[in-house]
């Protein structure tokens, strides 16, 4: 029989707060370039890169996949039901705060089991936000976002907002109303929209344009809700190209700022980007931040990385200071993430089964980003590639250039141009040259 529930808060007994110790630290359990209070570009790290954890891999997951069963070590699974959901809430505060993680993040079905009703499930959730929001009292975590789980269950076998079905419809716009009260409820700075089955398998079933305007009509009765109500978090849409459907809608980047174009709601969203659905969308994780960057709309990110051998969604903890580099470099050029930050969404993997493993994977993964967060301040301070972009561009800055961006060219004053202008010059790249450069900032910041 299982356990009963008892306010026990010791679930990672071996492990203290972690501390910075400094990059000749031996110590596993010890940061190595995450200095919470250290000042970097006018903000100490911890403002700059904003951590968060993800409640669904780190407390609920149990190392599941299509050839293998459950695999991790949880001291919380003494537990079951609704004990099991209490005791999650114990374990996640405590790593919380032995982390030093200032966020974290969830989905509804993350923190609560779903019963037999939908009035059953919102009850069990009302039980477990309470819980949080008293925790929440007396830690100085906060909640980065929140999410609607609207994937898993059968119900959802054709979608949500995009289901044939108008009564799963009905059913998610319940969920996301509750999903919308909890994040007023408990603060939330975001609430997030995956769209987890929105996409389709095949045309030959599948009505594309109602699917997509019921996708806009959902989100349009969201941001009206949310008014109603007064919740005035950041509303952010996250794209992934595939899986589970085989044609997500929100595809990346590019495809969603179009949508949200399309249907109007570009002032309401923000992109939460994530670097292992641009892998699987065939871009690089600093291609979608860039792309949200210039067009105003990056709101937040999911920290992880994808396999680059496998073609599916690996979800692994971030540790490809390229890779890291990069991304702090969009993202402090964004001027920050505003309400947004850095979430983990990231898994041990199914063989690093006990709960260190989940401290020595976040203390990887904020380290990876600590050191890229350095980096990066140090090459936009020294202008190594603003001078590059600058001096490359210097055509568009005087003569037929700036005409051309100051709208005082046409097709005929460009032609009579290219007519007398027989002898174009072209000039290098320097690709490899600044590779190299990036390589020295990395080994020596
Ligand atoms: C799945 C997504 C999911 C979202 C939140 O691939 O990354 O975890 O971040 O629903
Ligand atoms: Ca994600
Ligand atoms: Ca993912």
């Amino acid at each position: 029989m299982a356990q009963s529930y008892t306010d026990v808060r010791n679930y990672f007994g071996s492990v203290n707060k972690v501390a910075y110790e400094g990059k000749d630290s031996k110590n596993p359990l010890a940061f190595k370039y995450y200095n919470p209070e250290e000042v970097v570009g006018g903000k100490t790290m911890k403002e700059q890169l904003r951590f968060s954890i993800a409640y669904w891999h780190t407390f609920t997951a149990d190392g599941t996949d299509p050839f293998g069963a459950a695999t991790m070590q949880r001291p919380w699974n003494r537990y079951t039901g609704m004990d099991l959901a209490k005791a999650r809430v114990e374990a996640s505060f405590e790593l919380y705060e032995k982390l030093g993680a200032p966020f974290f993040a969830f989905h509804d079905r993350d923190i609560a089991p779903e019963g037999s009703t939908l009035r059953e499930t919102n009850q069990n959730l009302d039980v477990i936000v309470g819980m949080i929001k008293d925790y929440m009292k007396t830690s100085n975590v906060k909640l980065l976002w929140n999410t609607a789980n609207m994937f898993t269950n059968p119900r959802f076998v054709h979608g949500a907002a995009t289901s044939c079905n108008a009564d799963v419809f009905a059913y998610a716009a319940a969920q996301v109303k509750k999903g919308l009260e909890t994040a007023k409820e408990l603060g939330s700075g975001n609430y997030v929209f995956w769209g987890g089955r929105e996409g389709y398998e095949t045309l030959l079933n599948t009505d594309l344009k109602l699917e997509l305007d019921n996708l806009a009509r959902f989100m349009h009765m969201a941001v009206d809700y949310a008014k109603e109500i007064g919740y005035t978090g950041q509303f952010l849409i996250e794209p992934k190209p595939k899986e589970p459907t085989t044609h997500q809608y929100d595809t990346d980047a590019a495809t969603t700022i179009a949508f949200l174009k399309q249907y109007g709601l570009e002032n309401h969203f923000k992109l939460n980007l994530e670097a292992n659905h641009a892998t699987l969308a065939g871009h690089t994780f600093e291609h979608e931040l860039r792309t949200a960057r210039v067009n105003g709309l990056l709101g937040s990110v999911d920290a992880n990385q994808g396999d680059p051998l496998l073609g599916w969604d690996t979800d692994e903890f971030p540790t490809d200071l390229y890779s890291t580099t990069l991304a702090m470099y969009e993202i402090l050029q964004n001027g920050g993430l505003g309400s947004g930050g850095l979430n983990f969404d990231a898994k041990v993997r199914r063989a690093s089964f006990e709960p260190e493993d989940l401290v020595y994977a976040h203390v990887a993964g904020m380290d990876a980003f600590a050191k890229g967060l350095k980096v990066a301040h140090k090459l936009i301070e020294d202008r190594v590639f603003e001078d590059v972009i600058q001096n490359r561009y210097r055509s568009y800055t005087e003569g037929i250039g700036l005409d051309i961006v100051e709208g005082r060219a046409n097709f005929r004053t460009l032609e009579q141009y290219a007519m007398n202008n027989d002898s174009i010059k072209n000039e290098s790249g320097r690709q490899e040259r600044l590779k190299a450069i990036l390589n020295q900032y990395i080994l020596e910041v």
